[in-house]
């Protein structure tokens, strides 16, 4: 079998190399050319775990190509961005080109499989129309089905493999024919309904835990109040059985979790209006975390100060910047009048005006080490190494050993405590 994938970014990729390491010869598609020209060089424009050795092998026995248009194929599947607008509407514009581009290549026979996640009705409104160019007849002629991807960053291998998928098609036979092809490599069940509700299911698996932060993130700021640690009571709460609250934070990022819900928004109107209220309580949380910062260093009798961002990836272990809240606490930090340098080991290209490549550049003169992001090389950090001003902690994720700065001499602050 043969498949053109378009979209080569994390999720259009990583399941590339993986059809193309199962069986079959894949050719993957992107418009942007360097993204293209990196690939076909071996070079890697996103970090995951293993990825590097399946592009290689895959490039090495020719079963992956790259290129910047696409080809015939027996399956396609579009997996796009589907970001949104400033006004929090859904900007399907990437999956109605994708759409276009693949209609000159697509013949009787074949299978359209749309793997970004997208507004309900996005097959059936979006998808369908442009596909009804090919002149071939829908559901009978071509198959076409929504098999949203459910992997997280960092896991990504593991979870295409192991998790469970959720297929819906236009019509029984899309949806049978899109099973087959993913029983090439998914060990996970695969469960079949139709289109729109596997849209749906998608969303609300994404909405549901942006509702779950913010309500962390909510007994966080009553939790402060009352002098209690939020993550001591998560972790005791959360052995009964039937509850597991999630974990406050300086903000939700990612171009997954605070994004999807607006799609909800956006078709639910006034019916949506708990996840609207999780959206503003998730995005007040950057705030919340600079002006918390902020009176820390007054409680210190510092004004004014220089902070030291740590952590300007959107979550930990990953070099993914997009939508990260620590860009918009550092927006914050410098509108409260301070001074900011932001480090983070994974990200080796300059991203941020306050970034530096150095750690000791970044807390030299710093008045406050504020963590943002928990990945396992702060968790390991010697405090007894570090360098700095004064010598106050501030942790967002309960990522580091309060007894260790301690006894280095830190002052340790803990969101949500
Ligand atoms: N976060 C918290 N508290 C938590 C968990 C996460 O503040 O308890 C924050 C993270 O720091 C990050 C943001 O939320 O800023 C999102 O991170 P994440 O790890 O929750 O999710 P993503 O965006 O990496 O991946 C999600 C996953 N969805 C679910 O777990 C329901 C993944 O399975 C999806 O495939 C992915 O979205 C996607 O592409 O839709």
């Amino acid at each position: 079998k043969t498949v053109c994938v378009v979209g080569l970014g994390y999720i259009g990729l990583t399941s590339a190399v993986m059809f193309s390491n199962y069986g079959m010869k894949v050719h993957g598609v992107d418009i942007n050319p360097s993204v293209v020209r990196n690939i076909n060089e071996k070079k890697l424009h996103i970090e995951e775990q293993g990825l590097q050795e399946l592009l290689d092998r895959a490039l090495e026995e020719g079963t992956f190509t790259a290129s910047t248009t696409p080809q015939e194929a027996d399956a396609f599947i579009i997996s796009v961005p589907t970001p949104i607008n400033s006004n929090k509407t859904a900007n399907l514009d990437y999956v109605k080109e994708a759409t276009k581009s693949i209609v000159p290549y697509v013949k009787k026979g074949n299978l359209v499989i749309l793997e970004s996640t997208v507004p309900p009705k996005t097959v059936e409104n979006i998808m369908i129309p442009e596909l009804m160019e090919t002149g071939l007849e829908i559901g009978t002629d071509i198959y076409v089905a929504h098999s949203p991807e459910r992997v997280i960053p960092g896991k990504i291998f593991e979870e295409l493999v192991k998790n469970d998928r959720i297929v819906g098609g236009i019509n029984e036979k899309s949806a049978e024919l899109t099973k087959e092809l993913y029983e090439s490599f998914v060990q996970g069940e695969i469960h079949l309904t139709d289109a729109t509700t596997a849209e749906l299911v998608k969303v609300m698996e994404n909405t549901y835990r942006d509702l779950n932060i913010a309500f962390a993130n909510e007994l966080s700021k009553i939790a402060d109040n009352i002098g209690v640690n939020i993550w001591e009571a998560i972790q005791f709460a959360n052995l009964h059985p039937r509850v597991n609250i999630h974990f406050p934070g300086p903000g939700v990022g990612g171009h997954c979790i605070a994004v999807d819900p607006w799609f909800l928004v956006e078709i639910g109107g006034d019916d949506a209006q708990l996840i609207h209220l999780s959206r503003h309580i998730n995005d007040s949380m950057p705030a919340y975390t600079a002006q918390k910062t902020l009176s820390i260093l007054k409680d210190n009798k510092i004004e004014g100060g220089k902070v030291a961002v740590l952590g300007l990836a959107f979550k930990g272990n990953v070099n993914d910047i997009r939508e990260s809240p620590s860009i918009t606490v550092i927006d914050y930090l410098q509108q409260l009048g301070l001074e900011v340098v932001s480090f983070d080991p994974h990200i080796k290209e300059n991203n941020h005006e306050t970034q530096t490549q150095y750690l000791e550049e970044a807390t030299r003169d710093a008045d406050i080490l504020l963590f943002l992001t928990d990945h396992h090389e702060f968790k390991t950090f010697d405090p007894l190494t570090i360098t700095t001003n004064n010598k106050i902690v501030f942790d967002t994720k309960n990522c580091l050993n309060r007894k260790v700065w301690q006894n280095a001499g830190f002052q340790y602050y803990l969101l949500g405590d």
